[in-house]
């Protein structure tokens, strides 16, 4: 069995991690062996750098740090998670990855995109995700959602302007990759967002 890499990414308050439930259960019911990971994050290490790009211990923190820190975080993933799971045929699901990276640090932050394609070059080889669902919703919406969680990570207290930015750039690489990514309406309500996800999972599972 050939194992697929899918992504799930989005701005703040998507519903990823959500959604990312369902799909865990609907490939499961059908059959399938799968991994469910995080970036930042997945391992022991990644969880730990996690920490140290999240927390507010390094505000401040200078934005070639914040990307190779995302960089080695990724690097320990790809090396102890997912290319292992995907030589194992499973299948990898996975709450952002390298989009994010441009969307947030490029797009947000304002790091050349060019820079930000080396460090992928170097870090993944030609390993891509297989299939990226971009969960889309105003940046209203996303942050009114996530402001009713726990308290502002160094990311969530960017503002308004910066999550626009990220958004915009999420949407210029999906209209550049067309084969690659979904773009799933997530400013609809938990079942209707699920139904489209479902729909895009159906298609992949034939
Ligand atoms: N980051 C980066 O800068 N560069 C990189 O390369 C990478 C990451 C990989 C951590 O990511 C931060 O790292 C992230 C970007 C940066 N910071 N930001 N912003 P994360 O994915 O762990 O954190 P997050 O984006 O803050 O996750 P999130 O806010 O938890 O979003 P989500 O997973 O998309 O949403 P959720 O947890 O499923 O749902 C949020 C709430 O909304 C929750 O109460 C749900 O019950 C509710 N929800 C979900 N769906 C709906 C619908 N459809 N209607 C109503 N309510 C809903």
């Amino acid at each position: 069995m050939v194992g697929r890499f899918i992504v799930a990414d989005g701005i703040e308050g998507a519903g990823k991690t959500t959604q990312l439930a369902f799909m865990h259960e609907y490939l499961e019911q059908a059959g399938y062996s799968v991994v469910v990971t995080r970036e930042p994050g997945g391992t022991t290490l990644g969880e730990e750098i996690r920490a140290l790009l999240l927390g507010h211990r390094h505000d401040g923190m200078a934005l070639t740090t914040e990307t190779l820190l995302m960089f080695a975080a990724r690097a320990e993933h790809l090396e102890r998670v997912i290319r292992p799971a995907l030589g194992r045929g499973d299948w990898v699901l996975c709450d952002r990855f390298t989009d994010a990276t441009y969307a947030y640090q490029g797009g947000g932050r304002g790091l050349a995109l060019e820079q930000i394609a080396d460090l992928e070059t170097w870090v993944q080889g030609h390993l891509r995700p297989d299939l990226t669902l971009l969960f889309d919703l105003s940046v209203e919406v996303g942050l009114a959602r996530a402001g009713k969680r726990s308290a502002a990570d160094r990311f969530e207290q960017e503002d308004q302007a910066f999550f626009e930015r990220v958004r915009a750039t999420y949407w210029e690489r999906a209209l550049q990759n067309p084969n690659r990514y979904r773009i799933v309406n997530a400013n609809q309500p938990i079942e209707a967002v699920r139904r489209e996800v479902e729909s895009i999972l159906a298609a992949i599972t034939l």
